[in-house]
């Protein structure tokens, strides 16, 4: 099972999953709501006194809302991770809630994830998943094949500043202006499918073009065998503040934050 999709993120950094997660859309959907209703320290407002086109964010909340507790726990998504990275053991990482409003011009800019993160490891995979049906035009995009680049990229905030770490980061290519020079995907995704991609692939989305509905999903981030703590010199997203001077590169993330689940 899955030997087609694993074959093709190995080569791509990316894959869409048709029609996987069915079954947990109403948990899910729920696990949304509660977390709009009642949000996280991390919580952000993109586009605040905007009153149409909001684009909301939070993440690291899978510990308090037991709906997303129960997705990483009890549905099928960890065993496919494993499958889709070939590792022996999975463990969560953490959720990252999107939800850009009908109409939300808000533009999530190109970037690769590995170097926001205070963790690495061979075997990484966040998995994309829409609530609502998404357009060719309003979805997720990938530049294939770009997770093996042997380049880091300076981590900018989703409204544009960069980070300032101490490293040797790059500023990513413009994609945008170039974007004949590379192989864009991306798919129209109805609920149920998702798009699993390497933490190294470079990805942004267009706003929402959708005029009737907004654009929810919930990114699942998992790490396999070998992850450990990366001390990135600077702010990381998420920041784990409690996590920094306890912690050196190359350490064992903590089990009870991270456990393993597959
Ligand atoms: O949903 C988006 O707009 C961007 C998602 C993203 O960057 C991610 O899941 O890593």
């Amino acid at each position: 099972m899955l030997e087609e999709e694993r074959e093709i993120f190995k080569r791509d950094g990316v894959v869409v999953l048709r029609g996987l997660f069915k079954d947990w859309m109403d948990v899910l959907t729920a696990g949304v709501n509660a977390n709009e209703q009642n949000p996280g320290e991390w919580f952000r407002d993109y586009t605040p006194g905007e009153s149409k086109g909001r684009f909301w964010a939070d993440y690291c909340n899978w510990q308090r809302i037991q709906e997303f507790k129960q997705f990483i726990e009890e549905s099928p998504a960890a065993e496919i991770v494993k499958n889709l990275m070939q590792a022996q053991r999975v463990r969560i990482f953490h959720e990252h809630v999107l939800v850009k409003a009908a109409g939300s011009s808000k533009v999530t800019p190109w970037h690769h994830d590995t170097p926001y993160y205070p963790v690495d490891a061979k075997q990484t995979l966040s998995l994309w998943i829409p609530l609502d049906p998404v357009s060719r035009e309003s979805t997720i995009e990938f530049v294939a094949g770009s997770h093996q680049w042997d380049a880091l990229y300076r981590p900018q905030s989703f409204t544009g500043e960069y980070y300032q770490h101490n490293s040797k980061e790059e500023i990513l290519p413009d994609i945008d202006a170039n974007r004949d020079q590379y192989n864009i995907l991306g798919w129209a995704l109805e609920p149920g499918d998702a798009v699993a991609f390497d933490y190294r692939t470079v990805h942004g989305a267009p706003g929402n073009l959708s005029s009737t509905h907004s654009r929810r999903a919930v990114s699942f981030r998992w790490l396999g065998d070998d992850a450990v703590y990366v001390d990135r010199g600077g702010k990381t997203s998420p920041q784990y503040p409690h996590l920094i001077g306890k912690l050196a590169t190359g350490d064992a993330l903590p089990e009870d934050e991270f456990p393993f689940v597959a």
